[in-house]
């Protein structure tokens, strides 16, 4: 029932693949390269670690499951997260950083933002998602391709990966107190990292304010 869904067969799902495998390392060289030009103009390093994977045939078959949606040779380039990129940062200011410094590039477009940081979602999920439009070169020539790129910081991350693998994509009908305290838990973790900033503000001197002092001075 799955398979009619999907008009591609196995050897041409295992070549789309291999594109964006290909797109993902070519994506991946250019964000691991922000690293040191980052880390030299604020003298810390802003960009923690990039992580990035293509999705498997089988969870692309159940996304377009999911979305009712018919999987061809073409269509199948309209699902932009199938090369997925996350770049993990220090502060929650370093996210608007590092996405001025995306939006800036002409190697790749922003053409989508979602901003589930200032608008968590209900799970209290937070990152900002950006999907890029990329013009490469596979073996057939000259191609447009979407790829998503996420942007965290390790506090944030910190709660996706625990909470990812507790529940997200599992099915698993989780009880409603555990979402609750999970809900609480990245509001507990988003109010470490503001502290975190205002910490770094403090010490670093880029913000140097009455107010922020004696802010610095109540947090525990
Ligand atoms: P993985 O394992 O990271 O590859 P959709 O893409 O349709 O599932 P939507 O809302 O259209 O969802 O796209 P969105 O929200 O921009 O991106 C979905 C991705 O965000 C997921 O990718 C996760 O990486 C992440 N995400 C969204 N919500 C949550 C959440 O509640 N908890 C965690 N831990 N991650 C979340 P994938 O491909 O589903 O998963």
């Amino acid at each position: 029932e799955v398979k009619e869904k999907v008009t591609l067969n196995s050897q041409q799902l295992d070549e789309v693949l291999a594109c964006y495998r290909q797109i993902e390392s070519e994506l991946r060289v250019k964000l691991e390269s922000l690293k040191s030009p980052l880390e030299l103009k604020f003298g810390r390093p802003v960009i923690l670690f990039i992580e990035s994977r293509t999705k498997k045939g089988k969870s692309l078959i159940e996304k377009a499951r999911r979305y009712d949606w018919q999987i061809t040779d073409e269509t199948i380039h309209l699902i932009k997260d199938i090369a997925g990129l996350r770049i993990i940062v220090q502060h929650v200011d370093d996210i608007d950083r590092i996405v001025d410094v995306l939006r800036q590039r002409t190697d790749f477009k922003v053409v989508d933002e979602k901003d589930f940081v200032r608008s968590p979602k209900q799970s209290g999920y937070r990152s900002y998602h950006l999907i890029v439009q990329y013009d490469f070169n596979d073996l057939k020539g000259p191609a447009t391709r979407y790829a998503e790129i996420q942007v965290r910081t390790v506090g944030q991350h910190f709660w996706a990966v625990l909470q990812h693998s507790m529940m997200y994509k599992y099915g698993l009908e989780v009880p409603g107190h555990v979402a609750e305290n999970l809900r609480l838990i990245a509001e507990e973790t988003s109010n470490m990292d503001e502290k975190m900033m205002v910490m770094r503000w403090a010490v670093s001197r880029e913000l140097e304010t009455d107010a922020i002092r004696a802010y610095a001075e109540k947090l525990v």
